[in-house]
């Protein structure tokens, strides 16, 4: 008998989603995401100064801190014709470079991993066999008996009061846990050791960017960063001596922890290599520049798209096809909920239309046509999925030489075809081997910039046209930015020197977004059908499939109600 079911809020995230899935004999066979925030920038940067947008923009999200000033700048830049010198891109790619690494390790282990690693379990391991375990795939050094039991004893303490802290309100004990006890206290280990380690790392932002979250040198045209070899409070030498240590330190943790992990707990959930793969559906329009002026074909991620999962088949992507539809969203269009309106043209008029809450007792997929705060992204009326999963297939696709080399070395190790990847489990994956490039770019990135300073090239902004008496009278600009969650794009229409028009399409809002006028399904939606539910008093299949695309419904809904009216009221664990 269908049953429908309803998991809210989903914790591990940022912002608020509600999952309302209909389950039938054990298996999901319909699902619907639902954002129940609203909150706002979008429309208080109309009429603004556009080289002021970043910083407000910023404020969209404060897990993918920088990444909304990027897409900001790079649309001013797009629509007033700024060309950004190397070093300000350098810098631009290793303050990104480090949030990605940051945001893919606290995703696996403080957002996912709970949801294969039973930390119950880790009190009954043996920490002797525990100390074996990491040592067989790893020479990183925290791995003797002395600290796995430090660790299990540690846990225990916290169990014994009875305040769980972080681990509370899981579904320990659940029967799809599958992993060993010392499988378990290992997990746990890197759990407590990533907490140090990503407060570390990201000291780049505080020497690149002044401060983390939210750095604060970001300018359109370039970076606000004095560069002078020579002085001691500009870019020098030694500034680059100390990020370079810091990105060793990410890349270790990530060759040394993160990755041999993954690929020890990852055989006991092949059977997640087969479910959760959804759209199918696969969408970036690249990043990370490495020299002046390049075409975005040639950055080290390339833009192009894979349909139906069709390997290894890249097709290339042109801004124009993207349009949002609001059929199921709380919002209504001017000329009618059906059509798509291309994100210059965007409107974000609320229309709330759903339950009133609290609503214990309804499905609000029941109540009404509409049911998100999300919109509806589309590509060419395509649902697609973005993310780590999406630039790894499409560099796989296009035979990107790293992204090739470590998926077939991932997929050689589980004995798993390329079309694994189109799974819960090959998300997960995706994000391992993303992080690991990238801590690894990080690398030639900060040397590249060492190297370009060492020749004698300070430039750091393109200031030509930073006066706005330098802009054409009407301009219209799109910045692209591949933040960690997926592709991310500002959308900006300048009059007379103001903001007339700012819309941002977030990786999020693509993931999670509701069915479109053709009922198609989200991302979200879609990798839903076909799950198991072992108890669907405990849907913790719901929670591995959700967070595998790491939600941030914080950025996916970045609205505002002006008059400041409570909407919904969410229950907070
Ligand atoms: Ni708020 Fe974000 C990222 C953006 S949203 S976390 O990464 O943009 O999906
Ligand atoms: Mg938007």
């Amino acid at each position: 008998m269908a049953k429908k079911i309803v998991v809210d809020p989903i914790t591990r995230i940022e912002g608020h989603l509600r999952i309302e899935a209909q389950v039938e004999d054990g298996v999901i066979t319909d699902a619907w995401s639902i954002g129940t925030m609203w909150r706002g920038i979008e429309k208080i940067l109309v009429g603004r100064d556009p080289r002021d947008a970043w910083y407000w923009t910023q404020r969209f999200c404060g897990v993918c801190t920088t990444v909304h000033a990027m897409a900001s700048i790079r649309a001013v830049e797009d629509a007033v014709g700024m060309t950004v010198p190397l070093n300000a891109e350098l810098i631009r790619n290793l303050i990104m470079g480090i949030q990605n690494v940051q945001d893919h390790v606290i995703h696996f282990y403080h957002l996912h991993a709970l949801d294969w690693v039973d930390i119950v379990s880790a009190l009954s391991a043996d920490p002797g066999a525990t100390a074996r375990l990491a040592q067989s795939v790893s020479d990183w050094p925290k791995s003797s008996k002395t600290y796995f039991k430090a660790v299990q004893d540690r846990v225990k303490a916290f169990v014994g009061t009875k305040r769980l802290g972080p681990f509370a309100n899981a579904y320990w004990g659940h029967p799809a846990y599958k992993l060993p006890p010392e499988a378990n206290l290992m997990g746990v280990a890197h759990y407590l050791e990533a907490l140090d380690w990503q407060r570390e790392v990201i000291k780049v932002h505080a020497i690149l960017g002044s401060k983390n979250p939210h750095p604060q040198t970001f300018l359109a045209g370039g970076i606000s960063l004095p560069v002078d070899p020579d002085a001691q409070n500009a870019l020098n030498a030694d500034k680059i001596a100390q990020v370079r240590e810091l990105l060793v330190q990410a890349n270790a943790f990530v060759e040394k922890v993160y990755i041999p992990y993954l690929l020890a707990v990852a055989p006991f959930y092949l059977d997640w290599a087969g479910i959760g793969g959804g759209v199918q559906n696969y969408l970036t329009f690249g990043d990370f520049p490495t020299a002046e002026g390049q075409r975005r074909e040639d950055y080290w991620l390339k833009p192009g798209q894979v349909r139906s999962g069709a390997f290894p088949d890249a097709k290339p992507v042109r801004a124009e096809a993207i349009a949002e539809y609001v059929t199921h969203s709380w919002y209504r269009y001017a000329g009618g909920d059906d059509q798509g309106l291309a994100p210059w043209q965007g409107e974000t008029e609320p229309d709330y239309t759903g339950p009133k809450p609290p609503y214990p007792d309804k499905f609000v997929s029941d109540e009404d046509a509409k049911y998100s705060w999300v919109k509806a992204p589309r590509y060419e009326d395509t649902p697609f999925e973005v993310g780590p999963l999406a630039r790894m297939v499409v560099g796989y696709a296009q035979g990107h030489p790293e992204i090739k080399a470590v998926v077939d070395l991932v997929l050689q190790k589980l004995g798993a075809p390329a079309s694994a990847l189109f799974s819960t489990l090959g998300r997960t994956a995706a994000r391992g081997i993303e992080a690991l490039l990238l801590s690894r770019q990080n690398l030639e990135w900060v040397d590249l910039l060492a190297e370009n300073l060492g020749r004698g090239d300070t430039r750091i902004q393109d200031n030509a046209r930073w006066d706005p008496s330098a802009w054409p009278a009407e301009a219209e600009g799109v910045g692209f930015h591949e933040a960690p969650r997926g592709m991310l794009s500002h959308w900006i229409r300048i009059k007379n020197g103001e903001i007339a028009n700012y819309q941002a399409v977030v990786p999020s809002t693509w993931n999670a977004s509701p069915r479109d006028p053709k009922g198609q399904r989200g991302p979200y939606e879609q990798a839903l059908i076909g799950t198991p539910i072992a108890d669907p008093d405990q849907p913790l299949e719901i929670l591995r499939t959700i967070h595998s695309f790491d939600p941030c419904l914080a950025c996916a809904v970045h609205l505002l109600d002006a008059r400041g009216r409570e909407i919904t009221r969410v229950q907070v664990l």
